[in-house]
């Protein structure tokens, strides 16, 4: 089987209850892009690339969408396969992982429905039907963020992740202690993330001042050898999420012991073939991981859940949708949905969801 057209979508999704803000950027609205391809024998897969706006990671919707076209007509003619999919992309366009994962999920989606069988088959088989999410704040007044954090507690979230960074840091910390108040003997785990937003002096801090609090510190700083200057000087334990681009810097940072679990985009690795390899080091590490992505509609969160239940369970640090965030679903019938805190894994081959294409419009781009 192999590829026969190739079709690329734009499409915008605005921010329910808007805007969302983290330490680095303040979105209203994502345009997100959707790849639709069609094989030889007239099966159509679905991907999706979402960056959550230009400044929280080198991404941008309109990059994902040039390295999209730049690869299009190499692409035609080439093995719905994983592997020999992604040394074709190789060939065609160094980096750019967010835009390769696109095709990646694309691929995927299109395997499972020739096999007939889900995409998490693909991926090394599910050992669960449901996975658990989590809760991601925006950067928010201490009062608020407490008060939001009772109400996700109450609906069954079992984690919650507390956004971080951007404002002077003692509100940060006031806003930590107010979640705890909260959330203390809840079983309700605690990730604190500053989307690179803290120094190394803000981060010290926290965690010197927050010593019986259990939270990780997720992305707390911008670099890697910041990450490498806290480390020995903090008590809490650190997760990797924007810094960990490339399976590469994934492998030493989980071999140097660097860090104690990442929170983990599909697309910024560059898609389901190496998020397996990713999940398999983490495994092989026992280290722990969340399967997100930085926003997407239906078919970024079917890939999130297929890989999510996939994990060893007690290295699920949940998986993270931007459904909350989103009026409706791409696909009325199957559409992802949060529900009590968790996720149920679509049923359908392939990923299981498939989007109603009059939400789409024409295609930007067809090959
Ligand atoms: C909470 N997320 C998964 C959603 C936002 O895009 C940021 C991200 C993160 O953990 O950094
Ligand atoms: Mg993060």
């Amino acid at each position: 089987m192999k590829i026969a057209e190739l079709h690329i979508y734009s499409h915008d999704l605005p921010v329910k209850n808007g805007p969302y803000t983290m330490a680095n950027a303040r979105v209203w609205a994502l345009d997100t892009t959707l790849v639709k391809i069609v094989s030889d024998n007239g099966l159509i897969g679905w991907g999706e690339t979402c960056p959550v706006g230009p400044t929280y990671a080198e991404a941008h919707a309109a990059g994902a969408r040039a390295a999209l076209v730049e690869m299009a007509p190499g692409l035609i003619g080439t093995e719905v396969l994983p592997l020999a999919l992604h040394r074709r992309m190789d060939g065609l366009l160094n980096g750019h992982g967010y835009a390769k994962a696109a095709i990646d999920i694309a691929v995927h989606d299109l395997l499972g429905k020739h096999l007939g069988v889900p995409v998490s088959d693909l991926l090394g088989g599910a050992v669960s039907d449901k996975v658990p999410s989590y809760f991601a704040t925006g950067v928010g007044a201490p009062d608020d963020i407490a008060k939001l954090a009772a109400e996700k507690m109450a609906e069954g979230y079992p984690r919650l992740q507390i956004k971080v960074g951007g404002r002077p840091v003692e509100i940060d910390i006031e806003t930590i202690r107010k979640v705890w108040d909260v959330v203390k003997g809840s079983g309700m785990r605690l990730a604190v993330d500053g989307n690179r937003g803290w120094t190394t002096r803000d981060a010290l801090r926290v965690s010197r001042e927050c010593p019986e609090i259990p939270f990780i510190m997720e992305q707390p700083c911008n670099t890697i050898e910041d990450l490498r200057k806290i480390r020995p000087q903090v008590t809490h334990g650190i997760y990797m999420d924007e810094n960990s681009t490339s399976l590469n810097t994934v492998i030493s940072a989980a071999g140097t012991g660097l860090v104690d679990g990442f929170g983990m985009k599909v697309t910024r690795i560059g898609g389901l073939h190496p998020m397996r390899a990713f999940r398999d080091i983490c495994e092989a590490s026992n280290l722990p991981h969340t399967c997100d992505d930085s926003w997407g509609g239906d078919i970024i969160a079917a890939a999130c859940t297929h890989i999510g239940a996939t994990v060893r369970p007690d290295l699920l640090e949940g998986v993270w949708l931007a459904a909350p965030y989103i009026e409706g679903n791409y696909d009325p019938e199957n559409g992802i949905r949060i529900e009590g805190g968790h996720i149920a894994l679509p049923t359908g081959p392939g990923l299981g969801v498939v989007p109603d294409e009059s939400l789409l419009g024409t295609p930007v781009a067809s090959f």
